[in-house]
């Protein structure tokens, strides 16, 4: 047999360029704080909390020990028809950070999870409440909600759907919210932009309303690119959906815990969804977890079955799994205790006005903030798109030790959200020197 013990082929690596990488490879050997360390051993700065997860900073020792205590104490305990006592715990610790009345929580192990999950509870709602009919999904462009069937067809990313094919039925899209010019270097929510909210009106027309049982969007659309809800946008998907029985589920697996400047982007931006998935910051990415957070009605109107019946035929073997609740409790600690989300909130005009100084620098044709999360978009290089910002990723990591995120030709900044001033004009200035040399 091959000896594969030292080769990099096995590894069939996720949304990465295998080649490429396997050519020249970034290895994190070891993270702290703020930072990682690479194989080669330099100390490479996390402008992106890992994958957008570490909200409390790398190798939490909270974390670590409750995992580690858990693993001896219980490995595994059933999923179905079982409970540990530390589940139903921090299924109510989240019930209290949620905006009310969204207190029912069902664990699942990811974001692309937590999204199938979300919609197969819309839709069988509505069956359970007589409207079965409402079987209709609408999502939005440039949304992304995780690679699952179910993500990758209400998503809006066309190189997440084009090679998989038709995806499931009976699903739309309304229009995405970006407009350059009419938003470039808006700080904060654009002012502009409230009424591309009606276009879930058309789709309200063309389908009829008894036909839709839920829209998914991303309060602020993290992968595409860092999109800002415009001023007024959101609360008026919220009144549209009222108005005509669709649920409105928020994918808060980016904007949850802490990363828009309060809890969740449904309390930053006012507007409380039916359901909500989360993930990543749940666990501070230390366990994979996720979660879908439902209104109280939601729950209840499963609970209309005759006792002793199964309400919803759904779930993982992994769901609250107890290494997972352990990390999601300490985690959850963490930001209470050190006032995490509250830091966002403080530390995000200062984050603000350092991004947006990178603003008259060449090749910059937009920037935009919320909270700790920045988009810095580019000029893509002639016939090469993404190039540019790929370049600068790699320029980044392999010479001036700074993780940040790429998409398309924009930049993504999503630090840890424990970082200081220091690692804010650090972070910006690299990031200037190294956009002004890829000019
Ligand atoms: N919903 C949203 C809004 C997400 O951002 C998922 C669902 C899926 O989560 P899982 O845990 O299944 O990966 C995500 C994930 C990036 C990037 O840099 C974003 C994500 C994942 C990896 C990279 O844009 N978001």
């Amino acid at each position: 047999m091959a000896d594969l013990s030292n080769t990099l082929d096995a590894f069939w690596m996720p949304f990465t360029a295998n080649r490429q990488f396997k050519k020249a490879p970034r290895m994190m050997v070891s993270a702290k704080g703020m930072h990682y360390t690479s194989d080669d051993g330099r100390k490479i700065l996390d402008g992106a909390a890992g994958l957008w997860c570490v909200n409390a900073g790398h190798c939490r020792q909270e974390i670590a020990q409750a995992i580690a205590r858990e693993a001896e104490r219980l490995d595994y305990s059933p999923a179905f028809q079982i409970g540990h006592p530390n589940a139903f715990r921090l299924a109510n610790e989240l019930a209290a950070i949620l905006p009310h009345p969204m207190d029912r929580i069902f664990f699942v192990n990811s974001g692309s999870e937590a999204v199938e999950t979300a919609l197969k509870i819309a839709i069988a709602y509505h069956q359970a409440r007589g409207e079965g009919r409402r079987t209709r999904l609408i999502g939005r462009e440039k949304g992304y909600h995780g690679v699952n069937f179910g993500g990758i067809s209400v998503g809006g990313m066309g190189p997440n759907r084009k090679s998989f094919g038709p995806l499931l039925t009976g699903v739309d899209h309304i229009r995405h919210t970006y407009s350059r010019q009419d938003m470039a270097f808006s700080r904060g929510q654009p002012e502009w932009g409230a009424h591309l909210a009606d276009d879930l009106e058309r789709l309200v027309l063309l389908h009829d309303a008894s036909t839709i049982a839920a829209l998914i969007v991303e309060p602020m659309a993290g992968s595409a690119g860092v999109i800002i809800p415009p001023k007024g946008y959101l609360e008026r998907l919220r009144e549209i959906c009222d108005a005509h029985g669709i649920l409105l589920i928020f994918d808060e697996v980016i904007t949850g815990f802490g990363r828009t400047g309060a809890s969740f982007g449904a309390q930053k931006f006012g507007v409380v969804p039916d359901l909500m998935t989360l993930a990543k910051g749940l666990t501070n990415g230390a366990v994979p977890m996720g979660a879908v957070a439902a209104r109280r009605q939601i729950y209840d109107a499963f609970m209309d079955a005759p006792e002793g019946t199964i309400e919803l035929f759904h779930g993982y073997t992994y769901s609250s799994h107890p290494l997972a609740v352990a990390a999601a409790l300490a985690t959850l600690g963490i930001y209470r205790d050190d006032g995490i989300f509250e830091r966002v909130a403080e530390l995000a005009p200062y984050w603000e006005d350092a991004v947006h100084s990178l603003r008259d620098l060449p090749t910059v044709i937009d920037i935009r903030n919320i909270g700790l999360v920045a988009g810095i978009e580019l000029e893509p290089i002639e016939g090469k798109p993404a190039a540019r910002a790929f370049g600068i990723f790699l320029d980044c990591f392999h010479e001036r030790d700074l993780l940040i995120r790429t998409t398309g030709d924009i930049l993504a900044l999503s630090p840890p959200l424990i970082l200081e001033k220091e690692h804010i004009d650090q972070m910006v200035g690299t990031l200037g020197d190294a956009i002004k040399a890829a000019a």
